[in-house]
């Protein structure tokens, strides 16, 4: 998969180099990169936001500015060619023109004025993946586990992250219009100072998803939110079964598989009813059995 991240901070992403996201990248299951959007600007003082047309508090993100931007990463090819980039995590405008060049000089794109339509065949006969190009916003649709499941079957992502008061509606509009497959979402219901965040939390939700990415793949399977089943996880316990006075429930203790599962699906179900009961009205009732529905 190969991410490319759009920010006036793109040093915020220096920590996608850390942990288990670091690791796939290594092992070359990711690709990421982070763009300075100020690269794409032209005026002396690298503006990206003006104040609201109609009035208002704040500023909102240029079209213009993103309109370059997105251009030029939309335009781009994956894997093979982007191996040709820095090691470096920012990449500037200057690095993504060479590499436009570098793609025409090898035939691996059309002349560059070719219509629409022209160039979109040409990138499937290249093998081209489609980006999907995602905008965090506070005012969009909740991001959630089926959409990050989505997320990780993709060859290519693009994330913008807003700052401020948001990002000229037009920008989204502009690139769906297009033909892009454009998405926009919120990760919960509460105020951030900007996308970083945001696109940070979609992006290890996407990222340990894909295959090979952890240790492990049960963990993936057993935990909340994923499949027809969006309950909450029993609670776990590790030695020692007596920690200051406190004894681990008995039955997790008994080695018997059996009662064992039963009792961790009560505590889920139990636990969900009580914590998200959301949840709960959301769950699809023939995946519960006889157990479940006496709870
Ligand atoms: Cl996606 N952006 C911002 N700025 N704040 C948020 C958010 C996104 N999701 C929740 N709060």
């Amino acid at each position: 998969m190969q991410i490319d991240i759009v920010s006036v901070f793109p040093e915020y992403f220096d920590v996608t180099g850390l942990s288990l996201l670091g690791k796939a990248q290594e092992n070359g299951l990711v690709t990421i990169h982070a763009h300075n959007l100020r690269d794409w600007t032209h005026d002396v003082h690298h503006s990206v936001d003006d104040t609201p047309v109609g009035g208002g508090a704040g500023m909102v993100m240029k079209p213009e500015v993103w309109g370059q931007c997105l251009d030029d990463l939309l335009d781009m090819p994956d894997g093979s060619t982007r191996q040709q980039l820095p090691t470096d995590q920012t990449v500037g405008t200057a690095e993504v023109k060479e590499q436009k060049e570098a793609m025409k000089s090898s035939g691996g794109e059309s002349d560059g004025i070719a219509s629409e339509a022209d160039s979109s065949v040409d990138s499937h006969k290249a093998g081209v993946a489609e980006p999907i190009l995602i905008f965090p916003n506070p005012s969009a649709p909740l991001f959630t586990q089926a959409d990050a499941t989505e997320l990780s079957q993709a060859k290519r992502l693009v994330f913008g992250c807003g700052r401020y008061e948001g990002y000229d509606a037009r920008i989204p509009d502009y690139y769906r219009n297009k033909g892009t497959d454009v998405r926009e979402y919120s990760i919960g219901d509460y105020v951030l100072n900007g996308g970083e965040v945001a696109v940070s939390v979609m992006l290890e939700a996407i990222t340990r998803l894909l295959p090979g990415f952890m240790g492990n793949p049960e963990s993936i399977v057993q935990e909340s939110y994923t499949g027809d089943e969006p309950l909450l996880e029993y609670r776990q316990y590790t030695r020692p079964t007596t920690w200051r006075g406190m004894a681990v429930p008995e039955i997790l203790t008994s080695g018997d598989h059996g009662k064992v599962d039963r009792f961790r699906r009560n505590e889920a179900i139990r636990r969900t009813s009580r914590i998200r009961p959301d949840l709960i009205a959301r769950l699809d009732c023939s995946t519960l059995d006889k157990h479940d529905r006496r709870l």
